[in-house]
């Protein structure tokens, strides 16, 4: 493997992806594989942290597969797997939990989004999720992260854990610090029914989100449907990000029709939204559509996924072994 730039990143096996998974990660994943050796994980460890029906969650990790693949993730390049098939992942994840501090995991934002009011009811593995994801990375000594704009802090924290370990173990430079790599435009694609929020897997409402399998008509009518503005689309960004539904359908727009957003501003400004919504209809069908078709033909031959899946736990398998071997000696357990 190319010692230089190794990129890891994981997604949850949650249920359908999405366009925020799509636009803020998956892209992401597939053009880096032509750069340089690539890792990406099905992180079913991570799902766990809030409750999953066991039948759907073998379901959704390889429906998760079959969503890399089919938005062009390509097995012979990259390593795909599902987390909780390298144990080293938990091993780690233990290490790092008794170098991790807890003032820094009482400073994470997500914990406080998804674990809600109830904060006492929230799982532990919920709260330790951060440090599970630094073991993820550092497992394999990862240098890039592909993530959307949510995962910042948690990365942030990956680097400080790191930095403690190779401080505390006397190991300059043992673990890089992975440094996040976080698409310029669309870092954070919002809910189409409320645009403070991110589009999210779980959600209740399917009508805030664009999933990878939806078809052209579930596409227009979530697309009309999408909370937008009364007025007609303004022409600078200053008024438009006071109306961050508005602000999300045009983002959204200017990611897929390849276009920046003052120029989709300038096309679109004194337009009805109605307008607008009809264009972004027809790009995401064009987009999305073939991905969601293509999930259908790949989850029509499971043992493929199957394969596919244990073809990359042999490979990550072996690197997490060799890395697990030298941090062991490290913290001096024999
Ligand atoms: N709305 C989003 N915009 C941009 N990027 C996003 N990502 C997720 N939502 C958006 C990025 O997708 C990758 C995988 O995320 P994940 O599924 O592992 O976890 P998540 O961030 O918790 O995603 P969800 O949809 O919100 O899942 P649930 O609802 O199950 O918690 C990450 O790189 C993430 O940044």
């Amino acid at each position: 493997m190319n010692k230089k730039k190794l990129v890891f990143s994981g997604i949850q096996p949650t249920g359908n992806l999405h366009l925020g998974n799509y636009l803020g990660a998956l892209k992401n994943f597939v053009t880096l594989q032509d750069e340089t050796d690539c890792i990406y994980c099905v992180v079913d460890l991570h799902a766990i942290t809030t409750f999953q029906n066991p039948n759907e969650l073998k379901k959704n990790v390889l429906e998760t597969v079959a969503s890399f693949v089919a938005t062009g993730l390509n097995p012979d390049k990259s390593i795909i797997f599902n987390q909780s098939s390298v144990t080293g992942h938990s091993e780690l994840a233990w290490i790092l939990n008794c170098v991790s501090r807890i003032g820094w995991l009482n400073r994470m934002t997500q914990f406080k989004d998804k674990a809600g009011s109830d904060k006492e009811k929230a799982s532990v593995g919920l709260y330790i999720y951060p440090n599970l994801m630094a073991a993820d990375i550092l497992l394999y000594k990862a240098t890039h992260v592909p993530v959307g704009a949510d995962q910042k802090q948690h990365l942030e924290l990956s680097r400080d854990i790191a930095q403690k370990f190779n401080k505390d173990f006397n190991c300059k430079d043992f673990f890089p610090l992975p440094e996040p790599l976080i698409p310029k435009n669309v870092s954070r694609v919002m809910s189409l029914r409320d645009g403070t929020k991110k589009m999210s897997k779980s959600e209740e409402s399917d009508y805030s989100r664009i999933n990878l399998r939806d078809e052209a008509d579930d596409i227009i009518k979530k697309v009309k449907k999408a909370k937008s503005d009364s007025e007609q689309i303004p022409d600078n960004l200053k008024v438009l990000e006071q109306k961050p539904e508005a602000l999300n359908l045009l983002n959204i727009y200017s990611e897929i029709s390849k276009n920046s957003l003052d120029k989709v501003i300038k096309e679109m400004s004194g337009k009805e939204y109605s307008h607008l919504k009809t264009k972004l209809a027809e790009l995401l069908i064009s987009e999305i559509t073939p991905i969601g078709k293509e999930i259908e033909k790949l989850l029509g031959d499971k043992s493929h996924l199957q394969q596919i899946l244990k073809k990359g736990t042999e490979k990550a398998n072996f690197i997490a072994e060799e890395n697990l071997k030298n941090i062991r000696e490290k913290v001096g357990l024999i």
